[in-house]
């Protein structure tokens, strides 16, 4: 029945997308704003009430919440582009059926309840992300507002044509404590829930990531008259860069380098290439490993770009730490899953996600549910109604069990 109901409401607000193929929802676009008045039913629906914070993130409040602990749950709205219909606005909406479970007998628990929908957890538009969990817990930079996307345009620009004014932002950090916890539903990305026929997951970690833009500069020159020899070609030079980083990364199992985006110039088809840059992004469970990688590669490219006449510059653009789960709060996962009679496994996810960040405010836990494949920020990423009906049940079930601790 929930999980049917999750379906749905994830079908039908699959349509707030600027694509066709797969959902495209960006932070503080038309699609945003749609997909809010969406969520805004589904959060009435449950009986909270819903109101946009100056981050926005879209809170959705139950009634009895004012003076007790809150347990928080949610995740984000938005999408990368062509992505999946699951990714982030499943765990919104599983949020919102176990909270309408304790509609009509709120004064029975002890805590209030708060589903967030956060805007932007990607960090696709702009060049960083989780600006509403960072607002809530006090860690965000402000410096972010000036941020400009693709098009030129600033965050503060975009939210503001939102209806937003970015500086009340900082004025949201929350008193952690007035916070129980926060438990974030998510599909799991990967395949190893599918794989041992597994449906709940409980996340022992998030990995950290370290992002990085790399420059390669030589010297241009005509394809057909500059001989190879001493030629200084920064194609050259990151592709053995490009290729020395995904030899190191597979030799470390529990970390994952990736180069998304390349640019070559001039990027004509009879010129050398004068100036090449890319992005690296890093990932691991333990951020101590992940900085000596991105050390290590840097001293590398030092020394080859040098030998081959090239220069290199490597610059940390953005950073998230590794995030544990806190253990009280897997184990409530872990007794309500087994009460829902469903089995469960530990796993780390090496997805981010707003539980990053909302870890500096609160204790943070996970549940993760099977996607098809393992596949994920894909037209193709999807979950079933069965797992997604597990998992309200479970948040349920866990709602229940830290409720237990408050009670008078
Ligand atoms: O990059 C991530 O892991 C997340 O999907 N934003
Ligand atoms: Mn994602
Ligand atoms: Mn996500």
């Amino acid at each position: 029945m929930n999980g049917s109901i999750a379906a749905e409401r994830l079908s039908a607000i699959s349509a707030c997308s600027a694509s066709e193929e797969g959902v495209t929802r960006l932070p503080w676009t038309p699609e945003h704003q749609a997909a809010l008045r969406e969520i805004t039913r589904w959060m009435e629906d449950a009986g909270l009430t819903a109101e946009l914070d100056a981050a926005g993130t879209l809170v959705g409040r139950s009634p009895n919440a004012a003076g007790k602990p809150v347990i928080l749950m949610g995740s984000h709205q938005d999408s990368v582009p062509n992505g999946g219909h699951f990714d982030g606005i499943m765990g919104i909406a599983l949020a919102c059926l176990a909270a309408k479970r304790f509609n009509g007998h709120w004064d029975e628990l002890p805590v209030g309840i708060e589903v967030l929908a956060f805007a932007d957890e990607e960090g696709v538009r702009f060049p960083t992300a989780l600006i509403g969990p960072r607002a809530l817990a006090g860690t965000l930079d402000p410096a972010v507002f000036e941020m400009t996307d693709g098009q030129g345009v600033a965050m503060r620009a975009a939210m503001g044509a939102f209806g937003i004014n970015p500086d009340d932002a900082m004025t949201l950090r929350r008193d952690p404590a007035t916070i129980a916890g926060y438990l974030e539903a998510h599909i799991e990305q990967g395949p190893v829930l599918e794989a041992a026929k597994v449906p709940i997951g409980i996340v022992t970690a998030i990995c950290g990531i370290a992002r990085f833009t790399v420059a390669v500069t030589g010297e241009a020159g005509h394809a057909g008259t500059v001989p190879m020899k001493g030629r200084r070609d920064a194609l050259v030079g990151a592709a053995r860069l490009i290729g020395e980083i995904n030899t190191r990364a597979v030799a470390d199992t529990n970390l994952r380098a990736t180069v998304g985006t390349i640019s070559v110039k001039p990027g004509a088809v009879n010129a050398v290439p004068s100036v090449v840059d890319f992005t690296l992004e890093v990932r691991a469970d333990d951020d101590a490993r992940r900085d000596r990688f991105a050390d290590d590669i840097t001293a590398f490219a030092k020394e080859t770009c040098s030998a081959a006449g090239l220069r290199v510059s490597i610059t940390r653009t953005y950073e998230q730490r590794a995030v544990p789960s806190d253990e009280g709060l897997m184990v409530a996962l872990a007794e309500a899953t087994k009460e829902t009679g469903h089995a469960s496994l530990r796993l780390m996810s090496g997805a981010t996600h707003d539980a990053s960040a909302m870890a500096d405010l609160c204790p943070v836990a996970m549940l993760f549910i099977p996607c098809r494949a393992g596949v994920s920020h894909r037209p193709d990423e999807y979950a079933d109604a069965v797992s997604m009906g597990a998992a309200v049940d479970v948040l349920e079930q866990t709602i229940k069990r830290i409720s237990i601790r408050y009670e008078a």
